[in-house]
């Protein structure tokens, strides 16, 4: 196969690597993307399981960069499902004619750079052969899968399925015995829409985690025109937020609130449901005390919605709220009322095998005839570490990640040359808004890239000493408060073997932000150009 030229290749065509690709374009930078799946979309397109739902508002969750489309496009619910998600996605790929520079089911297997000539080598599963001077790794922070270690995985004789690996075909569980591993958002989301198709339903919970009600409903058409036409104010506004969100933020303290006053707050936003309920206070986060005030809320909901006391107790979290990511559902605790849904905590004892019929726990058979696993991925590091990177002198990105990342920003990496991540570890990513933040990213890179095309600069690369410096601060950021205290996909805790390293960046939103425009002004400050 013939080697390919750019001088960009982004990896990935998620919502990163489609607008990188328009940025790009007037900048007569020649630019390919390279995409595993057979569209585009990233997240939405792989996370197809029954239920699958953004759980930021779709007036938020969404494109700013261009005012007509976040004018003209309309979603129909307040969070908007896979399918709209995807649709909005391949409305963008055709609105800016993205899909000519998209090379799709090319999965990137590796990339060399060759420090002599200034340029990357990639190579894709299938042999497809590129050369870059630049690549950018638009490959999200939860795409990598995670599967679980049990013994006897691949002995199960049934439908084996994973949330984010869902089939394109329809699942039609109809009739069937189904078992649900794991109780994360994409299992919290998915077993009330399994359950209701589903002859019996067995869900198997390690972990009992916080959901907060969504109050999903059509989308109020009065607050769609209102927000479209304050959207700039309304931007601009989230932008000054920690998570990038536009909502109500409360500084104040649950312990200096009584009792009455905090029931009030929590009910509240309790009924008005979603994320925002942790903007009750401004200490929840960061003392135990006030966060076992909004955890026992939550507690005291579940035991009232789930009819028997054994399955409430278990589904009660026994960490703090917020520790995880806080999940938003749709009729969650309630299912466990049907007759035909059962919750096995394997807390204190593991599943002990899956068998060629279904699960065994508890030294217990349960007969399924099919398997789906709602665990989650091997976030932020595991799409990346999947590649193959090989920097300046072959140094590897997998092995120098071994005991955890190290990146500068979450942009860029020592040794690394004219590489790019975009949300990478050690940017804010997912604590916030994922595309507004995205886009902040890809405006960096692309400003970043002008830049040097304007200095003939050929090569970048983020210095040891402003990546260790930036890193001592993120991690600093990361221990103040209790958001560490708890075992979480952040830290690595739910990957077999992975360092437990916490990876997104915690000092917020406009902090970071800041600190991003710091650098530029600073003539890319902790940068090293050639
Ligand atoms: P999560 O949130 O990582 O959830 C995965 C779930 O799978 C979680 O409950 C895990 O328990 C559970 N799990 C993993 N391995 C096992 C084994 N061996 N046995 C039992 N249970 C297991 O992934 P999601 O896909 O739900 O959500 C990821 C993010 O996507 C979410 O936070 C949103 O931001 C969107 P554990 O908690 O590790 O004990």
């Amino acid at each position: 196969m013939s080697v390919q030229q750019f001088d960009v290749v982004i990896v990935g065509a998620g919502f990163a690597g489609m607008y990188l690709l328009h940025r790009l374009r007037p900048l007569g930078i020649s630019a390919r993307v390279v995409e595993a799946g057979t569209d585009v979309g990233g997240t939405w397109y792989w996370n197809r399981y029954p239920g699958a739902r953004v759980d930021i508002e779709s007036m938020q969750y969404s494109y700013q960069f261009d005012e007509a489309l976040q004018q003209e496009w309309r979603w129909t619910e307040k969070y908007a499902p896979q399918p709209e998600l995807l649709k909005y996605a391949r409305h963008v790929a055709d609105r800016f004619d993205l899909r000519r520079d998209i090379q799709f089911e090319t999965r990137i297997a590796s990339a060399v750079y060759d420090a002599r000539a200034q340029r990357w080598a990639l190579t894709a599963e299938d042999g497809s052969a590129f050369d870059a001077q630049f690549v950018v790794m638009a490959t999200g922070c939860l795409s990598k899968p995670n599967w679980p270690h049990i013994d006897g995985i691949g002995s199960f004789a049934g439908q084996i399925y994973h949330t984010a690996m869902w089939p394109r075909e329809t699942v039609d569980f109809t009739g069937q015995r189904v078992a649900v591993i794991g109780t994360g958002s994409s299992g919290i989301q998915s077993i009330p829409v399994i359950a209701e198709k589903a002859k019996q339903l067995t869900v198997f919970q390690r972990t009992a985690n916080y959901a907060i009600p969504a109050h999903n409903c059509p989308l109020d058409k009065d607050y769609e025109e209102w927000v479209k036409g304050h959207y700039a104010e309304f931007r601009a506004q989230a932008k000054q937020t920690p998570p990038g969100i536009y909502g109500r933020f409360r500084v104040g303290k649950a312990l200096e609130a009584t009792p009455e006053e905090r029931q009030a707050e929590y009910e509240e936003r309790w009924k008005a449901g979603g994320l925002a309920f942790m903007g009750a206070y401004g200490d929840l986060m960061l003392s135990k005390e006030a966060n076992d005030t909004a955890a026992e809320f939550v507690r005291s909901k579940i035991r009232e919605i789930v009819d028997d006391p054994a399955t409430a107790e278990s589904l009660c979290p026994k960490n703090i709220i917020g520790g995880k990511r806080l999940c938003v559902d749709t009729n969650y605790y309630a299912t466990y009322n049907k007759p035909h849904v059962r919750l096995v905590d394997v807390r204190d004892k593991p599943i002990e095998a899956i068998t060629p019929t279904g699960v065994r726990a508890h030294g217990e058979d349960f007969e399924v005839d099919a398997l789906v696993f709602a665990t989650g991925f091997d976030a932020m590091t595991g799409a990346l570490t999947a590649v193959d990177i090989r920097g300046k002198e072959d140094a590897s990105l997998r092995e120098r990640w071994a005991d955890g990342p190290i990146s500068y920003l979450g942009l860029a990496m020592a040794d690394f040359p004219n590489l790019f991540t975009v949300t990478g570890p050690g940017s804010p990513s997912v604590f916030t808004n994922m595309i507004p933040t995205i886009e902040q990213h890809v405006d960096w890179i692309t400003d970043c890239l002008a830049w040097m095309q304007d200095r003939n600069y050929t090569a970048i690369e983020a210095e040891h000493d402003a990546e260790r410096a930036w890193w001592e601060h993120h991690q600093e950021v990361a221990t103040v408060g209790i958001k560490t205290t708890t075992d979480s996909w952040y830290l690595g805790a739910n990957v077999h073997g992975k360092a437990r390293v916490f990876m997104p960046y915690y000092g917020g939103f406009p902090d970071y932000c800041r600190k991003c425009e710091e650098v530029v002004a600073d003539g890319y400050a902790g940068f090293a150009f050639g």
